[in-house]
């Protein structure tokens, strides 16, 4: 430890606040396995592995921890984390996506999970949707097709009655962003259709009033008596000004608001519905296409969040400019993203380390949101598996420093931290190739025992004494 103290250098020595809160996350297709074991339901994720030209992996197995679960939480029980944040399959616990059958095998491990974590003095922090969807649903249309909420309300309530006297902390969808892309042409992922122009548009619609449904069940049927919270996590890269052009400057800010603001401004902001800006540039195009959002609506999504779940990673420079020739999100953006050369790359083409923007989008989040209660929910760096991770420990270290700058200069109200990831595991668009883990998986070996990497001892360190290593 002391030899890693050298090399990451000029670190904040500033305290985590006594009641931050510290963990390491995960999601359901990333590491379960047991894609059709006990009676779980299929996934769009299973269904677009399985069957798309362009996927050579899948999370058939991945880590097995549907298996070896009490093996994460040994790992998790050595990191000395208070929180460890994991998402519900949802056609585990409900196959077909409705509440007509529900699989008790299913039910079953999350409990099992739930109570091992609690027997080790850790803190179930539940993410509803972490991208894997029924494909029963899809097939009736996927996130565009309004009718998913109702699903996903009941989906929730099933998820309150089960575990929601043990679990506390509660995150309704992971990233909408991207997986709402997923329906658009921004970025492929399940389910893998040949989709464009408004049904990323539409799915947002979808989410956030399903969010909203989700958030109101809490508050009349089980607050009072569960005591928990209801979050959502959204992310967002920092997009600073590719030059001091006030055309840079507009594209930089616009950029945050078609990422961020998209879901952040209709649930967070004091002026509710979709960012101005967004609005102003898609109103006579896709969005009018899909369907535009009643007050009443606006109303009800508003404030519907206790805290704010943020992923963050990276930076971009951002150029005002056009992208794209079909009506598209990218497109009504306009806005062209620049990776700097300079700056440190992890092994994934997209993963900058740019420690500073973290700071920046902080910041950005507090003053545009009248300073929300901040959970960063994932953050984290890529290399090809190394135990000897120096790399990570610099990137997780350096971005912590610009976090406690952020609280302790700048009067941000983060709350906790739960690092991507605990162990290596499937990654969407990479499969095994790219690993985010602290804990190193030998996929080759069926028992795949989870063995520390450096930077699993640093995080432990920090987590002990609350402070960066100086
Ligand atoms: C986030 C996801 C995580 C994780 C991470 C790494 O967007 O919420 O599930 O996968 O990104 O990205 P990727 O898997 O694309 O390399």
């Amino acid at each position: 430890f002391v030899a890693l103290g050298k090399v990451v250098q000029c670190l904040s020595n500033y305290t985590f606040p006594p009641d931050f809160r510290f963990g390491v996350a995960t999601a359901s297709y990333q590491i379960e396995g047991a894609w059709n074991t006990d009676g779980k339901g299929e996934s769009i994720w299973d269904r677009m592995t399985h069957q798309h030209p362009d996927f050579f992996f899948n999370g058939d197995v991945a880590a097995d921890s549907y298996h070896l679960y009490k093996e994460d939480v040994r790992a998790l029980k050595e990191l000395g984390v208070g929180v460890y944040r994991f998402s519900i399959s949802w056609p585990r616990i409900l196959p077909t996506g409705d509440v007509d059958v529900v699989n008790k095998l299913g039910i079953a491990y999350y409990n099992n999970l739930i109570n091992e974590l609690l027997a080790n003095g850790i803190e179930p922090m539940v993410t509803m949707y972490h991208w894997d969807l029924p494909q029963a649903l899809q097939d009736i249309g996927g996130w565009p097709n309004q009718v998913i909420a109702d699903y996903f309300e009941e989906y929730a309530r099933v998820l309150f009655t089960h575990f929601g006297d043990r679990v506390k902390l509660w995150l309704t969808f992971n990233e909408p962003l991207s997986f709402c892309a997923g329906y658009g042409e921004w970025r492929a992922g399940a389910p893998g259709i040949d989709a464009h122009g408004i049904g990323d548009y539409m799915s947002a619609h979808t989410v956030l009033h399903a969010h909203a449904r989700v958030y109101h069940l809490y508050d009349n049927v089980f607050r009072k008596k569960q005591k928990g919270q209801i979050g959502i996590t959204l992310d967002s890269e920092w997009a600073d000004p590719f030059d001091g052009t006030v055309e840079s400057k507009e594209a930089a800010e616009r950029e945050l608001q078609f990422q961020l603001g998209w879901f952040a401004h209709p649930i967070f902001s004091s002026e509710g519905d979709y960012p101005r800006v967004m609005k102003e540039r898609i109103l006579n195009n896709s969005l009018k296409e899909g369907r535009t959002r009643s007050r009443k609506e606006v109303k009800y999504v508003q404030g519907t969040s206790d805290f704010f779940g943020l992923n963050h990673y990276t930076t971009n420079l951002a150029r005002s400019g056009a992208v794209g020739e079909t009506p598209s999100l990218i497109r009504d953006a306009g806005v062209q993203m620049i990776l700097d050369p300079s700056w440190p790359s992890s092994a994934s083409a997209w993963l900058k380390v740019v420690p500073w923007g973290f700071r920046k989008l902080l910041v950005w989040i507090a003053k545009e949101y009248n300073n929300p209660p901040v959970y960063v929910t994932e953050n984290g760096f890529s290399d090809h598996g190394e135990l000897r991770d120096t790399n990570r420990t610099k990137y997780i270290t350096s971005y912590l420093s610009e976090l406690l700058k952020a609280i302790h200069e700048d009067g941000c109200n983060v709350i906790g931290y739960t690092a991507w990831s605990l162990i290596d595991n499937y990654e969407w668009m990479s499969g095994y190739t790219e690993k985010f883990g602290m804990y190193y998986v030998n996929y080759s070996d069926p028992a795949r025992p989870r063995v520390p990497k450096d930077s699993s001892r640093v995080m432990a360190e920090i987590i002990r004494t609350r402070q960066l290593p100086q």
